[in-house]
């Protein structure tokens, strides 16, 4: 093809391949280079009626390219995209734009944002969600960087981006590493989300509940108002048997979780901006346990629970009954794990000065991407009325439903606990409730032992906020 391509991809794993099909579909001529030239030559290979252009080096891979030129990493996350963009550099014209498409940390994000625009290059860091179907189909993607780059990319990310209501997945979410940012933050939520489902699975499964009968809820529940693709995978996950023994395959998986990073980022991003993020962190935590199954197995056998059995679980109530109540304890939890996953993206938002639109960003979310889910659009409308919303938990729908279902979200942590079934996203998220409405803590009296110890003062109830008083506390001695 002598035509020099609109858009070129580097890194032709699941994600690049499926990416550029996806670009090619719209109507886009791309150029592709892969480290492992075979396999670009196999991708090619595959698909020779579409209008792709294969490089072998990336000299010949840019001299492809239509100016300015238009070039997507798709590499692993971390020192592959600076030893990509190194190379890239001598190659590239000025005002040349480069796309991370990957999972990369945000601050590395603006470290490269900076570095580029100190030689004349123009970056943007998008986050892409949905997966390998996601990639292919229409993506939900979160580009960061100078309104002006955005604009040029602008046509083909809204091309190729999942459509939800006729408005693409896609916007402009902020400059530097706003896009990456909030892609590490969708993640963070996304394993919120996994956690709570797999804590409803496990107290079914405690309850003696078959794998079918299990699926069956989930399918139902994708019908109403817990819809997502999560909930729908986890039916279709748990109706799949194993060819070889007729098992179901999810009892056959051995039940140690791994994970990539971006959960742990975000706890410590929510550390270092003082946001709690209980129920993501209880997720990140419980797969950390999981990955411990050695110990855990030696554990069992040592430490006592209660002795109650299925027979406690289902005491007094029909499975009809468990059901629904679960189903109302994930549903609370899954807004209390948005409520704080939101709470952090405004905190940051507002550090670094983003302006960042939480109902556009709810918006792209409703598609494409791992986390969409029907409740979206509620978040959305919750940020389009009150764009400065404190806490999800104070919009009017929202404050309905926790209410609404607090009942039960608290009958199944009590269940749950009283028959030695680990919950700890459902439990974090009621105790994250519980304490945020709560009037007063009993932080009076750890204020009492921060000075008793160590003279740290406090603020007394009866006098003017922002005075400091210490007490000279008994001497205790041994
Ligand atoms: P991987 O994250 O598995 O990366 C494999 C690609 O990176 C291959 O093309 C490989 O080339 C290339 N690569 C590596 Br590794 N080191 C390189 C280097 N030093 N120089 C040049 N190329 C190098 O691919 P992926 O799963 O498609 O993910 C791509 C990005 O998208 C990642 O950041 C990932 O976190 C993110 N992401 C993935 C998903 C998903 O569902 N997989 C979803 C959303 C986002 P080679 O063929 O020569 O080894």
């Amino acid at each position: 093809m002598s035509k020099k391509s609109d858009f070129g991809l580097i890194g032709l794993a699941v994600m690049g391949q499926n990416l550029v099909l996806n670009v090619e579909s719209r109507g886009f001529q791309v150029s592709v280079y892969n480290r492992t030239t075979a396999t670009t030559d196999e991708f090619l290979a595959k698909h020779p009626s579409k209008k792709l252009v294969g490089a072998k080096t990336l000299e010949e891979f840019v001299q492809s390219l239509a100016t300015p030129r238009k070039i997507q990493i798709m590499v692993k996350a971390g020192a592959p995209v600076d030893a990509v963009i190194e190379q890239l550099i001598p190659l590239l014209d000025q005002d040349d734009i480069i796309i991370d498409g990957g999972n990369s940390l945000y601050t590395d994000t603006e470290r490269r944002d900076a570095y580029l625009a100190g030689k004349g290059l123009r970056f943007i860091g998008a986050g892409v969600s949905g997966g390998e179907e996601g990639a292919r189909k229409g993506p939900s993607i979160m580009p960061g960087g100078p309104p002006s780059t955005w604009e040029v990319m602008k046509p083909i990310f809204e091309s190729i981006a999942a459509k939800v209501d006729g408005e693409p997945c896609v916007i402009h979410i902020g400059p530097g590493g706003a896009g990456h940012y909030v892609k590490m933050i969708h993640n963070g939520i996304e394993y919120g989300d996994m956690q709570l489902i797999c804590e409803a699975y496990n107290i079914f499964k405690h309850a003696g509940f078959s794998t079918d009968e299990m699926a069956g809820i989930f399918n139902e529940w994708n019908d109403g108002d817990l819809q997502s693709y999560l909930i729908q995978i986890t039916g279709k996950a748990l109706e799949q048997k194993d060819p070889e023994t007729g098992q179901p395959i999810v009892e056959l998986i051995v039940d140690k979780a791994g994970q990539k990073g971006t959960g742990q980022w975000t706890l410590l991003n929510a550390a270092e901006n003082a946001v709690v993020i209980s129920t993501i962190n209880a997720a990140v935590e419980a797969r950390i346990l999981s990955s411990q199954k050695k110990q855990r197995v030696a554990a069992s056998k040592e430490l006592q629970g209660p002795t109650a059995g299925s027979a406690g679980i289902l005491a007094g109530l029909s499975k009809a009954g468990l059901v629904k109540k679960v189903h109302d304890a994930l549903y609370a939890s899954k807004i209390i794990s948005y409520a704080q996953g939101l709470d952090l993206i405004k905190t940051m938002g507002e550090k670094k000065d983003w302006g960042l639109d939480l109902g556009r960003i709810a918006a792209i979310w409703r598609g494409g991407c791992i986390i969409r889910a029907k409740f979206l659009n509620r978040i959305t409308d919750a940020y389009r009325s009150n764009p400065s919303l404190v806490n999800l938990m104070l919009d009017p729908f929202f404050k309905e439903l926790l209410n609404i279902t607090q009942q039960n979200w608290r009958e199944v942590v009590s269940i749950a606990s009283l028959n030695g079934i680990p919950c700890p996203a459902f439990s974090a998220s009621l105790g994250y409730y519980d304490s945020y409405r709560a009037a007063r803590l009993p932080a009076n009296l750890l204020q009492a032992q921060r000075d008793f110890f160590g003279a740290h003062t406090y603020e007394r109830i009866d006098k003017p906020e922002g005075q400091f008083f210490h007490t000279e506390w008994p001497e205790v001695i041994g």
